[in-house]
């Protein structure tokens, strides 16, 4: 038996798949390619006899049918995920339960009710500041057995776009996805999404749960007057991402071609490299960038590549004038989680 990896993390990789890069060549991800994070196991949700609790700090509190949810306003959108774990086997390759270096992603067409309508709704009382949401999931931590939850800062519940999602790329939620609702807040990384949700609590301590507290968590650092000062913060917004997904041959030239993730901040740049080479600008495929919080896709045309190995890679800027770090950049972080370093690949031309 393989030394240092426990039946835990075995059984995490057995039921954890990333998506395949082939699968970039659909703009929304198949069901079945999506890549699949679920720290427990599935649980089986009877759906008739299924309610939503809405409660806590709440006038009105709430309990819903699946087809109560079902008839209330609903929106549907292209939204990429993306576990913050995406890039783990880059600095722990030892490390089988995630052993993906970029294919913990996935687009989907989701379809559900805003949030922020429901907790109208039910009637927020004053000195709540957090909402709490619970999936039906749960694992044994500190000794007891206790459900999947995360939770959200009050005015992200409202400002933002979140939903709670019914369908993906037009059918119900299939069982290891959420059914039959998850928690859906776009441009926010993967783990925010819980799954096969059974109550929303408003309330006004801050949740400390495992996954939000102890895990999902990223240790950085600042230089501040010369000196290092540690940051420990909360996994929220996606960090601004490029890669290269693949390199194929047109004529005499090759076509390169990649991805951007990131929060929904419109993007000014993405740029590829070769060898030592000058950043070239690449362009922009403007119909994936009309969907505010799903990938967007980018080529370039890489002419007179000379036969042997080269490595390629690409950066993006965005509005705000954020650019993507280099991993020397990203040194001072300490944690895995939220790598969005620049992924230098080796290209062998013929
Ligand atoms: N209830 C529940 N929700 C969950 C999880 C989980 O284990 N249980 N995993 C989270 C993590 S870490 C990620 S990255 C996403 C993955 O969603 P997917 O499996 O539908 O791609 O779901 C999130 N929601
Ligand atoms: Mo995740």
């Amino acid at each position: 038996m393989a030394e240092g990896i426990s039946l835990e993390e075995l059984q995490l990789a057995a039921r954890n798949h990333g998506m395949p890069l082939e699968a970039l060549r659909w703009d929304v991800t198949p069901i079945g390619l999506h890549y699949l994070l679920t720290h427990y196991d599935i649980p089986d949700v009877d759906p008739t006899s299924w309610r939503l609790e809405i409660d806590g700090l709440v006038e009105r509190p709430l309990s819903l049918s699946l087809d109560e949810l079902r008839a209330r306003p609903s929106v549907e959108a292209a939204v990429t995920m993306e576990c913050a774990g995406n890039g783990r086997a880059r600095v722990e390759p030892h490390v089988v339960s995630q052993p993906w270096l970029l294919e913990a992603v996935g687009t989907a067409q989701w379809r559900g009710t805003p949030v922020a309508g429901l907790l109208e709704e039910a009637r927020i009382e004053d000195g709540a500041a957090e909402v709490l949401f619970t999936g039906f999931d749960r694992g044994v931590e500190g000794g007891e057995e206790q459900a999947y939850a995360r939770s959200l800062p009050l005015d992200e519940a409202f400002a933002g776009d979140a939903i709670l999602a019914y369908e993906v790329n037009g059918v119900p939620l299939p069982p290891q996805h959420g059914f039959p609702l998850r928690l859906l807040v776009p441009g926010w990384y993967g783990v925010s999404n819980v799954k096969w949700l059974s109550e929303i609590h408003v309330q006004e301590d801050r949740y400390l749960g495992k996954y939000q507290a102890r895990w999902y968590r990223t240790l950085k650092g600042e230089t501040v007057n010369g000196e290092v000062k540690w940051k420990e913060t909360a996994i929220s917004t996606l960090h601004l991402k490029s890669f290269i997904a693949r390199v194929s041959r047109d004529g005499n030239r090759h076509k390169v071609f990649g991805i951007v993730l990131n929060d929904g901040t419109p993007i000014k740049s993405v740029e590829v490299r070769v060898d030592d080479g000058p950043w070239q600008p690449a362009t922009l495929d403007p119909a994936t960038t009309a969907n505010k919080y799903s990938w967007k896709q980018f080529n370039y045309t890489w002419n007179g590549a000379t036969p042997g190995e080269h490595t390629l890679v690409s950066r993006v800027t965005d509005v705000t004038g954020k650019v993507q770090p280099t991993t020397e950049e990203l040194e001072v972080k300490k944690t895995f989680l939220e790598d969005n370093s620049q992924h230098p690949r080796k290209v062998m031309i013929s």
